[in-house]
């Protein structure tokens, strides 16, 4: 992890060395120059990322940029800036020159090039290019409508379509969610907060409750994580009695409808049940889950826990919700791959495959050696199975 050769013309040079093993930090204190070589293990899931990060003037230009690719179907560059971004939310203090990154994983060369220019210069070139294009503004505004990908950004961008009014007056057919989306899109495009993700949690409990005594929910997703805000609010529902979840979905549906909370919902059946080529090795990364993808209509002051609406009038805002059910057999595995972040199960699923040769999916964990699944009741249980250090929720945000 160290590259010695560095360290050892360092200490020739007479200069200070801070190196970090994984997780604890070495000082030698000196009165010359500081210059800190930081060490990191080249696999996301094997680090502890927490949401204290002392690079984001590099990782907000390297994710602009991973964005920006996987916008444009570039996912190949979008997982490289990534996984370089998420490197440096690693470190463990700010990086202030280009020799401190010897050694360090994930960094190409381009994600190198960037960073330099921010370090030189206070921002990178490509960056801000990138965020003054109108291809880019095009793609920002109208994947921000909810139901809107990248694909069908790309086609009205193509035809001249580069805003909303603009998407208004094309008299294009929107699809449901799409103008569910358009119609909500302010209180969408704005963060919900963490009270706002308690107040639904209260009603998507009473919900569950109500229609099946005994069922469970957790709060999944980035606010599991620790963050304060987030552009959805996910969660898990099952029952301790296997089978029980078996129609929940809709029943949770059904409840929340009948009292008003729902602007817009569309439910996906699971597809586990049917399934012949068992629950590790679905089609795609996207799990088999039964999921709802809602727009709650959520009261202004409910957070608060009060009724009270805002001084400007405005009684309830919007907010995205995902709703999940799982049975309790899988439970730990679709917790553990519905908290992220994103890049965090990508590097799980990743590590999973390539060095211990395993399946890993929300549903399960199938190892071709044994040619088995393995089950787990908790993500300790998981990480074990993985030959991985158990890194909580909070240490996840890579
Ligand atoms: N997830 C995943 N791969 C995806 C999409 C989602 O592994 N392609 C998992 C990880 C996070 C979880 O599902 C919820 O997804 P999001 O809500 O998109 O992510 P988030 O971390 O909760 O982000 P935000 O705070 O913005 O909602
Ligand atoms: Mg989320």
């Amino acid at each position: 992890l160290l590259d010695i050769s560095w360290y050892t013309e360092s200490m020739r040079a007479g200069h200070p060395v801070v190196i970090t093993d994984r997780h604890k930090l070495q000082e030698q204190q000196t009165n010359d120059v500081e210059v800190a070589l930081f060490s990191v293990p080249s696999y996301a899931c094997q680090r502890r990322t927490t949401l204290d990060n002392h690079n984001t003037n590099l990782t907000d230009a390297l994710s602009l940029l991973a964005e920006n690719a996987e916008l444009s179907d570039e996912d190949g560059r979008g997982v490289a800036f990534r996984r370089a971004a998420a490197v440096l939310k690693a470190l463990p203090a700010q990086v202030t020159s280009m020799s401190q990154l010897r050694g360090l994983p994930c960094l190409g060369e381009h994600s190198l090039r960037v960073i330099k220019d921010v370090l030189e210069n206070g921002e990178s070139s490509e960056v801000e290019s990138t965020k003054q294009s109108e291809r880019f503004k095009a793609l920002k505004i109208l994947t921000g409508i909810f139901g809107v990908g990248a694909k069908t950004a790309d086609r009205w961008i193509r035809e001249g379509i580069y805003n909303l009014q603009q998407l208004r007056d094309s008299g294009h057919a929107l699809n449901q969610a799409q103008k569910a989306g358009l119609e909500h899109y302010n209180d969408l495009n704005q963060p919900v907060t963490k009270a706002e993700a308690n107040a639904i949690g209260e009603i998507v409990q009473k919900a569950v409750i109500s229609v099946l005594p005994g069922s469970q929910i957790a709060l999944t997703g980035g606010f599991r994580r620790g963050k304060l805000t987030g552009h959805d609010v996910d969660f898990l529902i099952t029952h301790p009695e296997e089978g029980r979840e078996v129609g929940l979905m809709s029943k949770v549906v059904s409840w929340l409808e009948s009292q008003g909370f729902l602007l817009y919902q569309k439910t996906t059946r699971n597809s586990y049940l049917e399934s012949k080529d068992g629950p590790a090795r679905p089609a795609s990364n996207m799990d088999r889950f039964e999921r709802c993808f809602s727009i709650f209509k959520l009261t202004k002051g409910e957070e608060q826990g009060t009724t009270q609406p805002e001084k400007n009038g405005v009684l309830w805002r919007a907010v995205r919700v995902d709703l999940v059910v799982s049975p309790i057999s899988q439970f730990a595995f679709a917790v553990l791959g519905w908290t992220g972040s994103k890049l965090f199960e990508r590097e799980l699923r990743r590590w999973a495959g390539h060095e211990k040769d395993m399946s890993l999916s929300s549903h399960a964990v199938f190892d071709n050696k044994q040619n088995r699944y393995l089950r787990a009741t908790s993500e300790e249980e998981i990480f074990a199975y993985l030959g991985l250090e158990y890194i909580p929720p909070s240490e996840r945000n890579a």
